[in-house]
């Protein structure tokens, strides 16, 4: 029996954030001269979004920037992770920069800067310009360059005041729920393109890298977040062995292989050769993609359980969290199957597994020596609801970020060198294909009056922040 924690301490200078993106949180879709991303498109496309919801207005963020981040410092955080909305920027996707568009994030930074938050900025979370999708989007390489024009564009509008620079977060979701399964925007549903997708954004994330390097002072951090799964096979058998590291290449060696090591693993390419003969890869694509970074971001949520089944199996729902759809988002992989982890489980049906944290970023400290480290997401979706006092307790998530941030000080006493962990999310949100159904907020949004509420979490959370140690949790009832 492993002892009962007491008290679990953090480094001084570690940073407690919270995340959010542009779309899930901004509204004012059509203002400044925002146009479309797909994002748009595809939640106004019926059946793509539940309930047909959209990000029109969201948690109208844009408009309630000032009080939000006076609810972060009310709180006690010290970090706050956001996204650029690329079509605020550049509305066509190329060209120069749009000042009004610039304008919002420079007022946020300020703000989160006075009040002495610390801002990470991510250039890409998901809302691509529908301009650049209806030119051919990610599969098509001429994306890549556009996205390192406008990294360009935002790092020298905001290099001066930001330092934690994300080029994108999570490729994974966008080239295969985006292209391959097609739960996510733009909705397609083609293996190859989802392969091509994943190639130009490990490029675009080179050439960004590159590009923010030439235009921002050298004392700011470029990174990636990446949802690094953690797959396990179900059983020890060389088939189950086998499936899991075929899944483990198409979810984390795609991304980290060219960017950490400067090379596709031989395993994917060999795994996915009846899929595509990946000659959309030039030479020289790898080097620019096996760019330095300073940091790596992992977000995080539940752990992958998967095993080898007879290749007939026919295609259909499948337990992986990844959302219901008839199209695999493992191209090549058919013959995989998914199994649901054991044990309790959030409102997104994701199992709770904390030790699969602690394995993240063990992993990541054994194959990237010396490469700092952010939780760059992890949370939960309950069905938190007021009390009739308007107060709204959530002692899953409490216990859920317990667990979670106590995996994360195991993984530092054992040498991991994490500097900060961003919760997800700051409030309740659009949750893509689930719309507002799914709250992950540590913040209670009523979507009536748009009013915020911090919930038990947020104050729970806020402490951990103020002290640099985790409050006790209450016995669960
Ligand atoms: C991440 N999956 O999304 C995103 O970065 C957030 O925008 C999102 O709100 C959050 O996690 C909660 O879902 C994911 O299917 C969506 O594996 C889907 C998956 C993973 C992450």
């Amino acid at each position: 029996m492993p002892e009962p924690v007491t008290s679990v301490t953090f480094p001084p200078a570690f940073l407690w954030g919270a995340a959010t993106s542009a779309y899930q949180i901004e509204g004012a879709v059509r203002e400044d001269g925002r146009t479309p991303s797909i994002w748009d498109t595809f939640s106004h496309t019926p059946g793509r979004t539940a309930g047909g919801e959209t990000g029109d207005i969201a948690v109208d963020h844009y408009h309630r920037y000032r009080d939000d981040v006076a609810l972060m410092a009310e709180l006690g955080l010290t970090a706050y992770r956001f996204s650029v909305s690329w079509s605020r920027v550049q509305p066509t996707g190329r060209g120069p920069a749009v000042q009004r568009g610039l304008d919002f994030y420079r007022r946020l930074v300020d703000e989160l800067l006075a009040h002495g938050i610390k801002p990470a900025l991510t250039l890409y979370h998901w809302d691509l310009p529908q301009e650049l999708e209806d030119a051919g989007g990610w599969p098509q390489r001429d994306t890549a360059f556009r996205f390192a024009e406008y990294a360009r564009l935002v790092g020298e509008a905001l290099g001066d005041r930001v330092e934690q620079w994300i080029t994108l977060n999570e490729p994974w979701c966008s080239a295969f729920l985006g292209y391959g399964s097609g739960v996510h925007a733009p909705g397609r549903t083609d293996p190859v393109a989802s392969l091509r997708a994943a190639h130009h954004l490990n490029l675009a994330h080179g050439l960004a890298a590159s590009a923010l390097r030439s235009v921002m002072p050298a004392r700011n951090e470029i990174a990636i977040s990446l949802n690094s799964s953690v797959v396990r096979p179900l059983s020890e058998d060389p088939a189950d062995l086998a499936a899991a590291l075929r899944i483990d290449d198409l979810a984390n060696g795609i991304f980290h292989g060219p960017m950490l090591h400067g090379a596709y693993p031989a395993s994917l390419l060999e795994a996915t050769s009846s899929v595509t003969d990946w000659s959309y890869v030039h030479d020289g694509d790898t080097r620019t993609i096996n760019v330095p970074l300073d940091a790596l971001g992992l977000n995080y949520y539940t752990p992958a359980l998967v095993s080898a089944a007879a290749r007939q199996t026919p295609p259909g729902p499948r337990a992986d969290g990844h959302g219901a759809s008839e199209h695999s988002p493992w191209p090549g992989a058919d013959d995989v199957r998914f199994h649901q982890t054991p044990g309790e489980r959030t409102e997104m049906g994701w199992t709770i597994d904390p030790t699969g944290l602690y394995d993240l970023i063990t992993r990541y400290t054994r194959e990237a020596p010396g490469l700092p480290l952010y939780v760059t997401e992890n949370g939960a979706a309950y069905d938190d609801k007021p009390d009739p006092d308007g107060r709204v307790h959530d002692p899953e998530r409490i216990a859920y970020l317990h667990g979670h941030l106590s995996e994360v000080r195991r993984a530092i006493a054992d040498g991991a060198d994490v500097r900060g962990y961003y919760l997800w999310s700051l409030m309740d949100n659009f949750e893509w294909a689930y719309g507002y159904g799914k709250r992950f907020g540590a913040v209670y949004v009523d979507y009536a009056t748009l009013r915020r509420t911090p919930k038990s979490s947020a104050r729970w959370y806020g402490e951990a922040a103020r002290t640099g140690v985790l409050p006790g949790v209450e016995p669960r009832v």
